[in-house]
């Protein structure tokens, strides 16, 4: 059993208002329910990104300002299947680029599956899969002294409390070089309308993804929450740009947690915060890496201004 998830399961159904990490969704329900969000009509987020990669393919090659005579180290942070990627890597293999792809992830199994993917789809490619914590890998990275581009795409900086996303980029600042550059994908702020119904869709497969955290306790805990009393709750301003989910609970109900030999008790109405998505523009961006090495170098938009590929220069 997992430590960490137990503690931080009883540090967060302890607190007031309540709270679980997002990071739990991911088992392996959850990767097969991200997989269907990332399908839905609603949600634009990986539609956009991929418009971006697949049309200003040439735009993202001479802001990331590679040479075809110097070799580069292309890593990415999450890489998931490398739908988006792949536009970029089959170009960058088409006009001859000297460089090495190392995809990081924390889970090995995707990472098998993208590398025997890219085998056959683009055979020249040299692949070198990195298993584990992103910062221990850019950490063993480091020593090569080499020139590296950083992908962070699909939005997933928008987690992180601006805060820690501060944090983020400057742990990153520490593992590259001057001149070294950051692909950030994030989703900017825009209306409810759109943005809220790709957090709510109509199939409820967002709901099913937010609960399945409950489930996962169930499962990897020994608790007994009861999935019909809870109820999937996201809300967003355009004021502040961030989405937010909760679980609420249908009706007054205790909850017991055998792992953590705790029960819980829930009011009707009472909400465990379990994600926030932020949403950008120009400004915060500036804010989050004003205390970095990091500079805006390049905004690339999609054709609806509705996601940014910022790319980010390490002074
Ligand atoms: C993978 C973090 C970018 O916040 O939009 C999708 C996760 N949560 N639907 C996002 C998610 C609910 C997603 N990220």
């Amino acid at each position: 059993m997992n430590e960490n998830f137990k503690n931080e399961v009883h540090k967060g159904l302890s607190s007031n208002p309540k709270s679980l990490p997002s990071k739990y969704f991911y088992d392996k329900k959850g990767d097969a329910l991200f997989v269907e969000i990332m399908n839905l009509p609603e949600y634009y987020l990986t539609r956009s990104e991929l418009e971006i990669f697949q049309n200003k393919t040439q735009e993202l090659i001479d802001s990331i300002g590679v040479q075809t005579d110097s070799y580069f180290e292309l890593i990415e942070l999450g890489a998931g299947d490398g739908t988006k990627t792949k536009e970029l890597l089959r170009e960058l293999d088409k006009q001859n680029y000297n460089f090495d792809y190392f995809p990081i992830d924390i889970s090995s199994n995707a990472l098998k599956l993208l590398e025997q993917d890219l085998n056959t789809q683009i055979p020249n490619l040299r692949v070198q899969t990195r298993q584990g914590d992103y910062f221990e890998v850019l950490a063993s990275l480091k020593n090569s002294k080499q020139p590296k581009v950083v992908l962070f795409l699909g939005s997933n900086i928008g987690n992180m409390q601006d805060q820690m996303a501060f944090k983020f980029i400057y742990n990153l600042g520490a593992n590259l070089q001057p001149g070294d550059k950051i692909l950030l994908g994030v989703d900017l702020i825009k209306a409810k309308e759109i943005v809220l119904p790709a957090y709510n869709d109509k199939k409820g497969i967002t709901a099913k993804f937010n609960l399945n955290l409950l489930d996962r306790i169930n499962k990897e805990l020994g608790a007994n929450f009861n999935l019909n009393h809870f109820e999937h709750q996201p809300e967003y301003t355009e004021k502040e740009g961030i989405a937010k989910s909760c679980i609420v609970s249908t009706t007054n109900q205790t909850v017991e947690i055998n792992a953590t030999g705790n029960s819980y008790t829930f009011a009707e109405g009472e909400k465990i915060h379990t994600e926030i998505s932020r949403k950008y523009n120009d400004q915060l961006i500036e804010n989050i890496i004003a205390n970095t090495n990091f500079s805006i170098q390049t905004k690339i938009l999609d054709s609806k201004a509705y996601f940014a590929d910022y790319i980010l220069k390490r002074d």
